[in-house]
Formats: C-alpha cells, structure tokens, sequence
C-alpha cells in the first residue's frame, strides 16, 4: 500500500515538474512571433480611459508569457488623432501615451525579457498640424515651402480628382487647396488633406529622417521601425524612385545601428512588392493573410495555398536572399479575423495553427488571441483589450464604448487563462511550441503529395530534418494515409486539440486540428 502511495506521489511529482517546465525558445531575433499593439486601447496606468506606455510596460510579462519576441507598437508620436498617424514632431512621444521617460523604461523592460521593440515611423507624410507645413503653408518664401509637394493648379487641373482608389486608399482627391484658396498653389497629400506627403527628393528633408531615425535608435534604443505606406514616397509612376529611396534609408539606418530591423507596408500584389526587398527586407505578407482567411472560412483549400505561398516566398527569396517574410492574419486595418471567420472559434484556431507553422515572422495583432471581434470602420477594429470582467483589472481602457467587443462578446482574458481550452492557451501553446521548433521557424517549405481539399498540408525542412504539418480546416475528421513521401512520419511531435492519432500508416485528423509529426 505504501509503495503504491509513494508510486503515485512519484508521478504526481513528475506531471508538476513537466507542467513547470518550459521548453527552449530558439527563434532568436528577429525571428520570432511579434505582437501589433494599438497603445491607445491596450493598458491604462493611470485611469484616464487611455492606454499608455506605462500601461504596456506593465503587460510585457504578459507578453512574454504568450511567447512573443517583438513588439510593433502603432505610432506613439504625437499626434492630434487618435491613431496618431498624423504626426506633428517625430522627436516626441504624445502626451496622451506618456513621456520620453516612460517609453525608455518600456524600452528597457522589453530588453530585460529579450522582447524587442519597434515603432510606426510615418515617411510619407506629416499632419498638416506639424510646424513644417504649418510653415509651408504661409508661402513660398517658408523656408519650409519645399518640405512639401506644391503645384500651381492649371498644371494639376487634369490630375486634382482622378486618382484611381487603391487597396489602402479610398480618397481620389491627391491635390489640395490651401484653406479653400482654389487659386494658388495646391499641396500633394495622397491620402487626403490632413497629410500633406513630404518632398522626399528635397536632400533636406531626407536629412530629417537620418536625424529622426538616429534619436530613436540610439537616444531611445528602438530595435527598428515598421514603416508606412512605403509605396507611396513617390507617386505611382515613380515605382523605381521608391525603391532606390528604400535602399538609401537601410543604409542610412544601418550606419547607425547595423542590425536595425526594417518592415515595410506596401499593400499591393507580390510583383510589386518584390523590388522593394532590397531596402525593406522585411515585409508584410498581406497576399497570405487573404489567401489563409479565404481558405478557412471556405473550409476547403481549393486555391492551392501552400503553392501560392511557396511561389510567392521562392520570388521573394529569389529577389533578396535575406528577405524575412512577416505574415499576419489581420492587421489594424482589416476586419477582426474572428468576424471574417463568422465567430467560429475552431476556424479561428486553425487559421492560427496555418500561421504559425509558416516560414517567416508571424505577426499577432493585440486581442487577436482572446479572440476579440470587430468590423470596420476603423476605430471598431482597434477597440479595447478585455483584460477581465467589468473593467475589475484597472489596466482596462474605455476610450470608446466598444461596438464588438466587451465582456459579454469576449471571454476576458481572466477567465481565459483559468480556462485550458480557451483560445489564449491555444494561441499560447502553439506560439511556445514554435519558437522551440528550429525547424518551423528557421526551416523552408515544401508541398506534400496529399490532394484531399479539407487538409492544408506540407513539409518544413532544416538541415535534413523534417516535420510533416497537417491543418484539417474543415468540420468533419480527415483521415490521411501516410504513405511513399511521408511513411517516415510517424510520431506525433504537436497536436492543437490532442485528439489526433496515427496508427497503422494512417492520421486521423478530427475537424479543425492541426498536427505537426515528425
Ligand atoms: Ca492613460
């Protein structure tokens, strides 16, 4: 009897050991999975409503625990939107998010727990609330005038509204009137009005941008900038333009910290993305966050997913052979991925599982995890993270009443930590389960023979090892026959749901599952 008791406390004393254990993380940066914060509805620390700095600083164990390695940070410059894209001094931080101070400290909280930081850095345009066109709108004689694009209107009269609307643009008005004075000069602002593009061929304003960039690497110890709309430097027409502007930039910004991480945001198709790897190295993969919704909500990969992400990864490494693919679901600018996907949280899992088993960095966008919903238009894609019920954990931001997400719509995240099948567990597993798999996050990627349209399969390789990756993204169980190709796999290295098994040459996959065997 007493060596049966001492029996069980033995493996009782070994779960508690194994459940305390966490394995190796090998993603070394920037290899990764990163984490898209929107300061403002992530963590308040000092009950305004408003998330801040000291908010997120407070999160980072948080952040650390979910597994995550880098965080994109949405511009925290002052700005008088509440997205702050509209910057008015890129040497500051808004008052709304907090001080210089405080972002060093967040800084510095990230380092200590090997999580990197990089900042929104807006390029292409400033406010029009920012001194320089303040200035350069008083006249020619600004010293300021040629920061910005100016033109006089009978040259411009064909061009004023016949922009063509573009997947990051609805606006067809590029040339605009200074305070409603229609007779003189017009300024260039892409998007609209309130941000007037920069002459980027004026070598002064270039200057700027060395400046800027050398205060926030070295003054403030940034890792790298995620840069926006970097297709827009120049007009369309002057593609080649923009991506010798790019090279420039990288080399500028490596004079000053040699590792800097660049992502680029051109949200086009991958043709025209390709030329812009030499200077951005990294950039978003916004072909593969459609193709994966298109396929999970289908329930069936009739598109060929893994070839098309193949096809467009092989021309982007063909192009640059330290291309760094930075994939995503959604991103603060799309429809919450839970909303494209019906609500249904087993598609949700699955898209996940789709991404975390691909080559590159994955980014997460804040809430993603908890499953937060939301459509556009914008402000209701970026709405308060649900830290507990009833606003009890007072990092809780209420800036806005949310339209999609509350605690009503949304386990809180509370509730879900206490909770081993929620979606933050599996988000949380699965992302720790990467970055100790040298093999998915540094390994290529290879299609399998499998033509079952329910299973999104393939092959992950690094220096001669392998990993088979299953993704069942339909609601019925799969079974799949391992056979010429793939006979050599035949354990079970991770199951999302636990459910999966492989006997006698054979998986069987239930609905929704995603296994990785070796
Ligand atoms: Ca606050």
């Amino acid at each position: 009897m007493r060596k049966i008791r001492t029996g069980i406390l033995f493996i009782v004393f070994l779960f508690l050991l194994s459940c305390g254990k966490k394995s190796e993380n090998v993603a070394k940066w920037p290899y990764g999975v990163n984490y898209e914060v929107f300061v403002r509805s992530y963590a308040d620390s000092n009950g305004d409503g408003i998330g801040d700095l000291n908010g997120l600083t407070r999160k980072l164990d948080y952040l650390k625990d979910l597994g995550v390695g880098g965080i994109w940070l949405m511009p925290i410059m002052p700005s008088p939107t509440n997205h702050k894209y509209h910057v008015v001094d890129y040497n500051a931080i808004d008052p709304e998010y907090g001080s210089i101070d405080d972002f060093k400290r967040l800084v510095e909280e990230a380092h200590k727990r090997d999580i990197r930081i990089l900042v929104d850095l807006i390029v292409n345009h400033t406010g029009s609330d920012h001194p320089w066109f303040k200035s350069a709108m008083e006249g020619k004689n600004s010293p300021y005038r040629d920061y910005y694009v100016w033109a006089n209107k009978d040259s411009i009269r064909d061009q004023i509204s016949k922009k063509s609307i573009s997947l990051d643009s609805d606006n067809v008005t590029q040339w605009h009137a200074v305070n409603g004075d229609t007779l003189s000069e017009h300024y260039y602002g892409f998007f609209n009005g309130e941000t007037p593009d920069l002459n980027l061929d004026n070598p002064k304003v270039k200057q700027e941008f060395v400046e800027i960039g050398k205060y926030w690497l070295n003054e403030l110890k940034v890792d790298g900038f995620r840069l926006d709309a970097a297709k827009h430097i120049f007009p369309t027409d002057r593609a080649t333009d923009n991506h010798a502007f790019w090279i420039w930039f990288r080399e500028e910004m490596q004079k000053i910290k040699p590792d800097v991480y660049l992502v680029g945001e051109v949200w086009s198709k991958a043709e025209d993305v390709a030329p812009y790897l030499k200077g951005l190295p990294a950039l978003f993969n916004f072909d593969m966050g459609y193709a994966i919704t298109s396929v999970v909500k289908a329930g069936k990969d009739t598109i060929d997913l893994i070839g098309k992400y193949k096809a467009i990864n092989d021309f982007y490494h063909k192009n640059s052979g330290e291309f760094i693919d930075a994939t995503f679901l959604k991103n603060h600018d799309q429809n919450r991925i839970l909303s494209e996907l019906s609500a249904d949280l087993n598609k949700a899992c699955v898209a996940a599982g789709i991404l975390f088993t691909l080559p590159g960095t994955p980014y997460v966008y804040y809430g993603e995890e908890i499953g937060m919903i939301g459509m556009k238009p914008d402000e209701y894609i970026r709405e308060p993270f649900i830290w507990d019920f009833d606003a009890n954990d007072k990092s809780q931001t209420s800036w806005e009443d949310p339209r999609y997400s509350n605690d009503e719509t949304v386990t809180p995240l509370s509730r879900q930590k206490e909770d081993p099948s929620s979606l933050y567990h599996f988000y949380k597993k699965f992302i720790n389960y990467r970055n100790s798999s040298r093999i998915l996050t540094y390994g290529s990627i290879t299609k399998t023979p499998v033509k079952i349209t329910e299973i999104v399969s393939f092959i992950r390789e690094l220096d001669g090892s392998h990993l088979l990756v299953l993704h069942n993204v339909s609601d019925v169980e799969v079974t799949i026959r391992l056979t010429d190709d793939l006979a050599g796999f035949k354990t079970i290295e991770f199951d999302s749901g636990n459910s999966a098994s492989v006997r006698n040459s054979e998986v069987k996959l239930p609905a929704y599952a995603s296994v990785v065997l070796k």
